[in-house]
């Protein structure tokens, strides 16, 4: 059950898509409502769990720590920080009672969690202008399905975006990357996709091509297509300013960007230098932009990433000046120890300054709306400024999209990935329990740059990052300019068990798809954290680092370096396959409880839960591959068990047709039957 609660004035976000009356917010439930609504707080008991918050630090339990959802393009993910490029304000309140709240407020809201008391919840929205939504339900299951009907159906990318796609800051031009296909080929390693990032551009200027790097953009494409390779060029919200580019000139001339305070076009520098931003949250305007990913599509590309979309501000115009004026006030001075760390802060507040963010508008219905009201809001818009136009364009064509920044809502036009991270362990962790909180939020196509954004990576983070990515939807290698080479064969005599994790995600296609396919198709979860599965087993509901993976598979990545193996907490009894590779694995049936679980470096633990099945292909070097003709079936079952098989052709959007769905039968003789299915399939 949904309850809705409106306080003051609130701007519409679009966040969600179902009709509800509002109530007089008097009753609140647990809720306790400070005059203005601009306070909500609750009390926590001793045995409560808060899930939610999608893309924050920290825990799948956000007990213990001050959150803020404020999209920050802010690249050092540590614990200590409180924001990162998503706010998502949905949680779930777990214990003795279960309710979810969704705060729909397009600004700053605060979370403290426990943080200021450890018996309290406070959160703070300072502008109290929003939608609150209180839901009921008698599981954190259900709450999260309320919740998604509420908000629409998750994001559907195309077949083989589920594919490992190789990225890096910056592939410069054609020949860097045939060369990259080739040694992927020649040394066996699957691959569905290259990432093309800002070098792609003709002097970062969006929807351009450099034509020195790429002479025959549509030729290149069409050659790479070939090899079954898709390119997924990225996009920025900043448009540069240059006159005579095609993009600026009619977004100046059409009224289309953001404007500052004397209603003249905001002006700002990002990667293009000076640059302005496209007034997304005005619907005319996304119509506009939107029709620019055309010129790409008509040239063969069939994905994309957008970036940059807080918006990311490296300076103003107006900050530059501020910032040159007071420096000059230092010059010849003695710098003591208060005017030094004064001056070197002066610079340091150039970029991402929260005055900037109140010195801009948007049109929002002919009002003029500051911009850091609806700060949240920027991300969304820019990407479902292209979903909207991929209906437009392309219509029945599933098109691949996600990107950085994001609020509740935009799940159903992308998926996103989880920013600048790190090569580190802790980053590892942190993607791990990411993942289900932003499944929570309907976000369930994800994943974080596998290796590590920043920082110089090491061939075993590599191998035990690969070995978590291929769980989760979005599978891509990524880096930064100035970083440690990371291509798969970059390691020397690593390449090849590279290769054969990799292929293991092939090998897993069938199931992963499925099980994505569903939670998409049925508003559910991809990933989920064991306490949503299990909510009477006190163990269980601790548990942070092992997850679920579709309704069969528990798994439990290894996270610390050197380590060969760890501590595992089963609910229940499991079949623990410990793969090497497709062929080469060992298997060990498991009581519930705790063990210690060996897993060299190569290795890669997935438990089935009994009475559980996961259907499985022989593998293949890219998604088109895949003999689904010839499965394979991995179970726990000693009475028979049953599987609702999902599968399409990955490209159009007829999810319906009956002839996607299968019932996979394994009868207590052990023998397996697929409806509708004329292929064959074998137990391992
Ligand atoms: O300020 O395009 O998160 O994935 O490689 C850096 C360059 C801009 C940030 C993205 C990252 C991308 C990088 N971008």
């Amino acid at each position: 059950m949904i309850r809705k609660f409106v306080f003051g004035t609130p701007i519409n976000t679009d966040a969600t898509v179902l009709h509800i009356p509002a109530e007089d917010p008097q009753d609140i439930g647990e809720v306790i409502l400070s005059g203005d609504g601009s306070e909500l707080s609750c009390k926590l008991e001793e045995q409560d769990i808060v899930y939610g918050l999608g893309e924050q630090v920290r825990g799948i339990n956000k007990r213990g720590w001050s959150y803020a959802s404020n999209c920050a393009d802010d690249p050092l993910h540590t614990e200590g920080k409180h924001s990162l490029y998503g706010a998502h304000n949905f949680l779930i309140i777990d214990g003795r009672r279960c309710f979810g709240l969704f705060i729909d407020a397009p600004g700053k809201v605060c979370f403290d969690i426990g943080y200021t008391e450890h018996e309290k919840m406070l959160i703070t929205i300072p502008e109290p202008d929003y939608v609150l939504y209180y839901i009921a339900g008698a599981s954190v299951t259900e709450i999260v399905r309320e919740f998604r009907k509420l908000t629409g159906r998750s994001y559907i990318p195309p077949k083989w975006a589920f594919g490992f796609g190789q990225s890096r800051w910056s592939y410069m031009n054609e020949e860097e990357i045939r060369e990259l296909v080739r040694e992927y080929r020649d040394n066996g390693i699957p691959l569905d996709s290259i990432y093309l990032d800002i070098d792609y551009m003709d002097h970062y200027k969006d929807f351009t091509v450099n034509e020195e790097a790429f002479p025959d953009f549509p030729g290149f494409i069409k050659e790479m297509q070939n090899e079954r390779i898709h390119l997924v060029p990225i996009i920025d919200a900043g448009v540069k300013q240059e006159a005579g580019y095609s993009v600026y000139e009619e977004g100046t001339a059409e009224n289309c960007f953001c404007k500052d305070s004397d209603g003249k076009d905001f002006v700002a520098a990002v990667w293009p230098g000076k640059a302005l931003f496209p007034d997304v949250l005005n619907p005319k305007v996304r119509v506009w932009f939107g029709n620019h990913y055309k010129e790409l599509i008509d040239a063969g590309i069939e994905g994309f990433w957008n970036d940059m979309n807080e918006p990311a501000i490296f300076y103003s115009e107006k900050r530059l000046r501020k910032v040159f004026g007071q420096i000059e006030a230092y010059k010849g001075k003695n710098l003591d120890i208060k005017s030094f760390f004064e001056f070197k802060d002066l610079v340091g507040s150039l970029d991402n300054n929260p005055e900037d963010y109140a010195s801009f508008y948007h049109d929002m219905d002919g009002k003029k709306v500051r911009h850091d009201r609806v700060h949240n809001l920027f991300g969304f818009n820019m990407t479902r400024a292209a979903g909207e136009a991929f209906d437009r364009l392309a219509p029945g064509k599933r098109i691949l999209m996600f990107s950085r920044s994001s609020y509740i809502g935009m799940h159903r036009y992308g998926g996103i990935w989880t920013g600048d991270n790190r090569a580190w362990w802790s980053h590892l962790e942190l993607s791990i329990k990411q993942m289900p909180s932003l499944n929570m939020c309907g976000f369930l196509f994800c994943g974080s740059d596998i290796g590590g954004f920043g920082d110089d990576t090491t061939p075993d983070l590599m191998m035990r990052w690969l070995e978590f990515g291929i769980f989760t939807p979005l599978m891509r290698s990524h880096s930064a300019q100035g970083t440690r080479l990371q291509e798969l064969t970059r390691f020397g005599n690593f390449t090849q068990d590279y290769a054969r994790i990799v292929s293991l995600r092939y090998m897993l296609m069938p199931y992963i798809y499925s099980e994505y396919m569903k939670a998409a198709l049925k508003d559910a979860m991809y990933i989920r954290p064991l306490s949503f599965e299990y909510p009477r087993d006190e163990r269980a509901r601790t548990v942070e680092d092992q997850l679920l993976v579709g309704e069969s598979i528990m798994i439990a990545p290894v996270y610390q370096q050197n380590a060969l193996g760890r501590y595992v907490y089963l609910p229940e009894k499991m079949k623990l396959y410990r793969f090497r590779s497709e062929c080469d694995y060992d298997i060990e049936v498991l009581q519930a409880g705790d063990h210690y679980v060996k897993a060299d470096l190569c290795e890669v633990l997935l438990f089935v839960r009994p009475d559980k099945l996961v259907i499985l292909s022989r593998g293949a070097k890219s998604v088109s591959q895949i003999n689904t003709n010839q499965l394979y079936l991995m179970d726990y079952s000693e009475n028979g068990a049953k599987y609702d098989w999902y599968d399409d052709d990955g490209v159009s959007k007829t999810y319906a047709l009956p002839q996607n769905w299968h019932t996979v039968c394994l009868d207590e003789k052990g023998t397996v039957s697929i409806g509708n299915y004329e292929g064959m399939v074998n137990r391992i």
